[in-house]
This record gives structure tokens, C-alpha cells and sequence, in this order.
């Protein structure tokens, strides 16, 4: 292949340039990365990619096809794709909902006076989870804290059939009215007892598992639901739960100022990367790293001291509460090990690519898990254990100590790239920002000096030219006077291209730019890692009440425009449920069913108040969103 082709390729699968300087030094080193697995995995199986593949019982594989219209069984397409579907939206579900249930009971600990590890830092934010709660008259701390994790563990485990308490307690009350409407028409209608609203977090995913094994629930509209039900157990549920507790332990994000993209690495340090989503195991790295006795048992062998970096949602909880900069999004996990610079690569759970101890094994890398639900075969594993955490983080802190020794200095390629990054919007920063009250915001939608809020949702894929849409589609949007918001994957991506800077307010309308200059905020808003879309469901209700409508009135649109992960699949079902508009890209693997296809885009609409709908292009994407703000605006009487 000659060069100019080869460099038309790192074009192509990234529009990041530290990424791109990466994918060439890989290529030339041939070390391989998800792009070449991708180019390998090709064509993909147009029977899994569309959804009507079932491995449901073992009288399967089952395909569907003009020649075998039926499963074994006699399962349809619709029903097969169906039930793929709301699986892979409760496998989201509980990965989600599993990040909330631990810190449940490190706060139950905590209150209890058994945690020695982890502490209450934001007293205000467990007041005002109390008071949401309705929890009165308790006045001592730790009862209090008690009280909010009896309710939460609660909510994953209950039994009696009645609506999750979070969220009655978060969701606005003209959401809850509909959902209570529907429940009450559908099952008038069909004489099937037929629900929405969650009872427990944990029931849900069990149900899903239930109703879609062999021979259950076949009607295409009762799976979906229960897929929306399961979603809303995460959303207003597991998620909001992991938020929340996490705010009270750790501290609701602030502003604060970070550095994003792989340029973050200093060759002259120990370098660790914490890498995953949970905030337990790498904070303690983070502090740990910066005592004394580490800095200077990094600098006996040779360092100027230890960095702890961070990747992907860990880093984004890191980033928002503490500052630590920013490596890369999920994308970036291999071509960082590639900077040859990295003496350990910490990781939790979810989004990380098996890939990484092959890869670490050509480095000096330590390829480093923590978790009991996570195994890596050529890793090395350091049990976490949250009453043992700051020694099991010394411990880890010690063997990259250790590692930096056995780097190989002609190995070390680090780019330059990287990128300040005003970040820390979770709703405690939004309401402050706007002097304790969200009345600038609302008032700014009602004028029209915001036209409508837009909340954008991570991921990357290798499917999908790597942050490009991520970053496309907020300038189209930003320019259409639209106040961007957003999590995960696409924080990263905005971070690094520099629209959480002053200098990006070129981008947005001339109004957009005025109110967020006068309000001191960054063109758009980083409000955390994936579980913290559940901000984006409270903005929401707490606008929705505040103007005395449902959310789906609210000119709201989500959007994910390069997901790939099943906890994308959940967080936009728990949007479309919830009453928010979802945009998509790539297409999830259901148009197998022209039926399915039709509800999820058309007929949900009518029973929940939004829908999905599917562009590849940011630009059109974002033609079409403000169409469904222009029409929300419309309806509400706005200008
Ligand atoms: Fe085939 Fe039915 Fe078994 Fe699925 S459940 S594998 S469609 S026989
Ligand atoms: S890490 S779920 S790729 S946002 Fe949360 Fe990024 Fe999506 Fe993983």
C-alpha cells in the first residue's frame, strides 16, 4: 500500500489527530487495533446485523428468511427481533443499575459507621436527595444517609409491586400521570395486565430475561414495553441511584478545568490509567498517587513522580470531580497503550477491549483489573475490596512504580495533541451558574434565545468515523442555537475538540453565544460519564415542572449519534420513555422487523410521547432535531 493511500486511511477512521498520529505509528509497528479487527469481521452477518437471529434454546440457531419464515419453534421475526432487542436494553440496564447498587451499600456502610474507606463529602447534596425523597424530621447525618440507602437498595429489591421510589420521587408529575394512563388503557384493551412504570430495578431485568426465553411473551408491543419498563428501572432508577450517592460521597461535579486527549501523557512520569466507570477503586488511585511517599518512590527509580490519567467513563467521574486529565474516550484505549508511556492500565467494568493484555504484553504495560465481575486472561489481578481500598490502591500505585524501570524508551511515541476542557455541569453547577435558580435558562427558552436543549450521548464505534459525528453534530447544532449537553464518550470527543472553550462560542448563534458568555458557561456542557445521562432526566423534569407540562412538551432531544454499547440501547429507550426524542447512529440491530422498526419510530410516539429516529449524516441529524423543537416550541406557544 503506498503512503498516500495509508495516510487517507488514519483519515478516515479518525477525526481525532492524536488518534490518527497513533493508527499510523500502529500500522507501521503493526500492532493491531479495533479498526483492523473490524476490517476482519467483514462482511458483517446480515442476519445478527438486522436482529433476526435467535440462540434462545438449543433446538436453535434459528434465522429467519423467505425460505424458513418461522423460528423451530414458530417464533416470528418480530417476535425474535423483539425479544433480541429489550435483552440487550436489560443487559443495559443492569450494567448501569449494577454501578448503583455498590455505592447503595457503601452508603449504608458509611452511615453505619462501618466504611473506614469512603466518607459523606457533600452534606447539602444528601440533604437534597433526602428532601426529594420526602425523607423528614431526621436531622443526624448519618441517619439521614441511612435513610436515602434503605430506600435505594430498597428500589433494586422490592417486592411489593409498587412504582420505584426514586422514581416517584424524580420524575415530573405529568410523566407519571401518562404513564399511569397507559397502563390503565393498554390493559383495558387488551385484558392483558400490561405495565411501564418500574417496580424494582432488579425485577425488571428478570422479567425481560423470563418473557424472552422459549415459549412466553410473543406480542411484539408487550416486549417492547417491558423493554421501556427496564429502561426506566435504569433511568430514573439504577443510574439516577449511581449518580446521586455518587454526588453525596464524592461531591457533586463542579467547574473545573481539565486537559483532554493522549498529549496528556508526560513520558517523564509514572504513568497510570484508570479505565472503566466506577469512581470507587480510582479515586483512591488518584489520591494515593499524589502522597509524598509514592511521588518519591516514583522519583527513586527515575521519574519526576506519578500521573494518574484518565479513559472513558472513570475518567469522566475523575475529570469532573477532581480535574484529572483526560487520555481519551473508549476508541483511545488501545492507542494510548501504543504510546508506549503507560505503566498501568487500571480498569473497573464495562468498555473495555479484551484486546488490551495482548496488546499491554508488547509494552511494559501492566494490564491491571479490580473487579470481581471483570476477568482478563493475560492481565494481572488486584482484588478490589472497598474496606481494604487505599491499600489495594498503594498496592496497585506500587507495581506501576515498579514497571516504569522496564520502559522501553525507543518505544515512547506520545502526540502532542491535547486540549483544555471547562467541564463539571451537573445540575447542582447548571443551577448555580445561573445564581442558584434555573429561571436564565427557562426564561431563555421561552424567548427563543435558546431554541431548544439537545442532550448528546457517548460511544464511539469503529463503524463510524471516530468522534466525527460526536463533534459534527454539536456545531450543527450549536450554530442552530441549540444548548448542547452531554455524557460519556461524546464529552471526550467535545473536550478534545475544543467546545468546552471559550473560542468555540464562534460556533454558536449570535443569541446562543450572548446568554452563555453573560452565564459564564462553556459553549456546551460536559454533565459526566454515561450513568450520568440521568442529569439530563432530572434537567428535564425539573423543567417540566417548573413550566407545568409533560417532558415530552419540553423542546428536548437526545441523541447518540456513534453508540455501539447495549447501555447506550437502554439510556435511548429510557429517553424515548421518559418523553424525550431520540436520535440514533448506527441503526440497532431490529430492522429485521418492519413491525418492530414501526413502533420504535412511529407508534411509541402515540403511547409515550416520542420515538426514535435514525440519520448517519450530523448535519441532516441535526436538520431534523430542530425540526422536532421547532414543532415542541410550536405547540408550547414559544417564540
Ligand atoms: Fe429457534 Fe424458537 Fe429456539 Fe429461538 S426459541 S432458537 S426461534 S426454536
Ligand atoms: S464509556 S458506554 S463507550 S459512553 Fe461510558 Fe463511552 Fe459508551 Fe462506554
Amino acid at each position: 500500500m503506498n503512503n498516500e493511500i495509508k495516510e487517507l486511511k488514519y483519515l478516515k477512521r479518525s477525526s481525532d489527530p492524536a488518534s490518527q498520529e497513533m493508527l499510523k505509528l500502529a500500522e507501521e509497528k503493526g500492532y493491531e487495533t479495533i479498526w483492523d479487527r473490524l476490517e476482519k469481521q467483514k462482511p458483517a452477518c446480515k442476519f445478527g446485523a438486522t436482529g433476526i437471529c435467535c440462540r434462545n434454546c438449543v433446538m436453535g440457531p434459528c434465522r429467519i428468511s423467505p425460505r424458513a419464515p418461522l423460528g423451530i419453534c414458530g417464533a416470528t421475526a418480530d417476535t425474535i427481533v423483539a425479544r433480541n432487542a429489550i435483552r440487550s436494553i436489560a443487559a443495559g440496564s443492569a450494567a448501569h443499575s449494577d454501578h448503583g447498587r455498590p455505592l447503595a451499600i457503601i452508603l449504608k456502610e458509611i452511615a453505619e459507621g462501618q466504611s473506614k474507606e469512603y466518607f459523606i463529602t457533600d452534606v447539602e447534596k444528601l440533604k437534597s436527595v433526602a428532601k426529594r425523597l420526602g425523607i423528614k424530621d431526621i436531622h443526624d447525618i448519618n441517619e439521614l444517609a441511612a435513610a436515602v440507602a434503605s430506600i435505594a437498595l430498597d428500589d433494586f429489591g422490592n417486592q411489593d409491586s409498587k412504582p420505584l421510589k426514586f422514581l416517584e420521587a424524580y420524575a415530573p408529575k405529568k410523566r407519571k400521570e401518562r404513564w399511569h394512563r397507559l397502563e390503565e388503557s393498554l390493559s383495558k384493551k387488551t385484558g392483558k395486565k400490561t405495565g411501564i412504570i418500574p417496580r424494582s430495578i432488579d425485577r425488571e431485568v428478570v422479567d425481560v430475561m423470563q418473557r424472552t426465553q422459549l415459549g412466553t411473551d410473543h406480542d411484539i408491543l408487550s416486549l417492547l414495553l417491558q423493554g421501556a419498563r427496564t429502561a426506566l428501572s435504569d433511568g430514573w432508577g439504577g443510574s439516577l441511584i449511581a449518580t446521586e450517592i455518587q454526588d453525596i460521597i464524592f461531591g457533586a461535579p463542579s467547574i473545573a478545568e481539565g486537559m483532554s486527549n493522549l498529549g496528556v501523557i508526560d513520558p517523564d512520569y509514572v504513568n497510570i490509567i484508570v479505565h472503566g466507570h466506577e469512581p470507587l477503586i480510582s479515586t483512591k488511585i488518584v489520591d494515593i498517587s499524589q502522597t509524598e511517599d509514592m511521588q518519591n518512590l516514583a522519583k527513586s527509580v527515575g521519574a519526576k513522580g506519578v500521573a494518574v490519567l484518565g479513559m472513558c467513563c472513570t475518567g469522566n467521574e475523575l475529570l469532573m470531580r477532581q480535574g484529572v486529565p483526560m487520555a481519551g474516550n473508549v476508541l483511545q484505549q488501545e492507542l494510548a497503550i501504543i504510546t508506549g508511556a503507560i505503566e498501568a492500565m487500571v480498569v473497573d467494568v464495562q468498555c473495555i477491549y479484551p484486546a488490551l493484555t495482548t496488546l499491554a504484553e508488547c509494552f511494559h504495560t501492566r494490564f491491571i483489573s479490580t473487579s470481581e465481575q471483570a476477568a482478563f486472561p493475560g492481565g494481572t489481578h488486584v482484588q478490589f475490596d472497598e474496606n481494604n481500598a487505599t491499600d489495594i490502591a498503594t498496592k496497585i500505585v506500587k507495581m506501576a512504580i515498579e514497571a516504569f524501570p522496564k520502559r522501553n524508551k525507543n518505544k515512547v511515541n506520545i502526540p502532542k495533541h491535547k486540549t483544555k476542557a471547562t467541564v463539571g455541569f451537573g445540575i447542582e453547577q447548571i443551577q448555580k451558574s445561573f445564581g442558584g435558580t434555573l429561571n436564565p435558562l427557562i426564561d431563555a427558552l421561552k424567548d427563543g434565545t435558546i431554541k431548544g436543549i439537545v442532550g448528546i450521548m457517548g460511544c464511539n464505534t469503529p463503524l463510524i468515523k471516530h468522534d466525527d459525528n460526536l463533534t459534527r453534530l454539536s456545531i450543527a447544532l450549536l450554530k442552530k442555537g441549540m444548548l448542547v449537553i452531554g455524557t460519556g464518550c461524546w464529552g471526550v470527543a467535545a473536550a478534545k475538540a475544543g467546545l468546552m472553550q471559550e473560542e468555540a462560542h464562534k460556533f454558536s448563534s449570535h443569541e446562543l453565544r450572548e446568554f452563555c458568555q453573560k452565564w459564564k458557561l462553556p459553549p456546551v456542557l460536559h454533565m459526566g460519564s454515561c450513568v450520568d445521562c440521568s442529569r439530563i432526566l432530572i434537567l428535564a423534569s425539573l423543567l417540566a415542572e417548573s413550566l407545568d407540562v409533560d417532558i415530552s412538551d419540553l423542546p428536548i432531544v437526545g441523541s447518540a449519534p456513534e453508540w455501539m454499547s447495549e447501555k447506550a440501547f437502554a439510556i435511548g429507550t429510557y429517553f424515548v420513555a421518559s418523553g424525550i426524542n431520540m436520535h440514533i447512529w448506527p441503526l440497532p440491530p431490529t430492522t429485521g422487523s418492519e413491525n418492530v422498526t414501526r413502533i420504535l419510530t412511529h407508534d411509541i410516539e402515540g403511547l409515550l410521547g416520542a420515538k426514535f429516529f435514525a440519520d448517519e449524516n450530523p448535519e441532516i441529524s441535526a436538520d431534523m432535531i430542530e425540526k422536532i423543537i421547532l414543532e415542541k416550541r410550536e405547540k408550547l406557544n414559544l417564540k
